[in-house]
């Protein structure tokens, strides 16, 4: 029987490595489909019939033909459909939803910018670099103080919320951001990693489509 969900992305995709982050941790098999964005593939109108942003990643839901856009979004549907990592409560639930939207206005904006400028992917002048730096730091410092004195983001268990944060901090060293400062969150990334069925981005999202296992 194919796998339920189809996971469109490409591997050095922060974005597509949450939602296949999302889906391992959850024990979802899924196929992976890559897409090649040197090609434009993401711009054409077959992505973009299933994908209105142009982007990745895309998650398609064979069960009920669903298309879904944006990682967040993508990950708050995972957690109502597997019953996974959406929080104990509906305080925890909204919380988690807080920080998935703190993450692209402060964290995910900063550092994953810093890293294309920093991987050559997108050049931009070194105060554009700088500025993205110090913007991701800033963040960073105001995840590392709320995790003083707990094990995750949300509630006592993983969320939704530690699997989105934790798809931009593991790209920090390729965006040059050294996390050595902060010193909660070494510890919390080691709890993610130890979370069954964990993979790092490398291992997750190959660099051609795959079938699920
Ligand atoms: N907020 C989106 C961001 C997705 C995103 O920026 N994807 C990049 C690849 S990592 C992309 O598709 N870029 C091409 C473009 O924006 O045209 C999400 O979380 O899914």
């Amino acid at each position: 029987m194919p796998a339920r969900f189809e996971l469109h992305g490409i591997a050095f995709s922060g974005p597509t490595y949450k939602v296949g982050l999302m889906l391992t941790l959850a024990g979802e098999p899924f196929d992976y489909v890559h897409v090649n964005m040197m090609a434009g593939e993401h711009k054409q109108a077959a992505h973009m019939a299933r994908q209105r942003y142009g982007q990745v990643p895309l998650l398609v839901d064979r069960s009920n033909g669903r298309h879904l856009c944006q990682s967040a979004a993508i990950l708050e549907y995972l957690a109502d459909m597997t019953g996974r990592f959406g929080g104990a409560t509906l305080d925890e639930r909204l919380q988690a939803r807080e920080w998935l939207y703190w993450d692209f206005d402060r964290l995910a904006s900063q550092i994953y910018r810093a890293r294309t400028i920093k991987l050559g992917i997108r050049p931009a002048h070194p105060e554009v670099y700088e500025a993205h730096v110090a913007g991701g730091n800033a963040a960073l410092k105001v995840l590392d103080q709320h995790l003083t004195g707990r094990s995750w983001v949300v509630g006592e268990s993983a969320t939704i919320a530690d699997i989105d944060l934790y798809g931009v901090v593991a790209y920090a060293g390729e965006a040059g951001i050294d996390l050595a400062p902060y010193a909660q969150i070494a510890p919390w990334m080691a709890r993610v990693e130890a979370l069954p069925g964990f993979k790092g981005p490398r291992d997750l999202l190959p660099m051609e489509s795959r079938e699920a296992a």
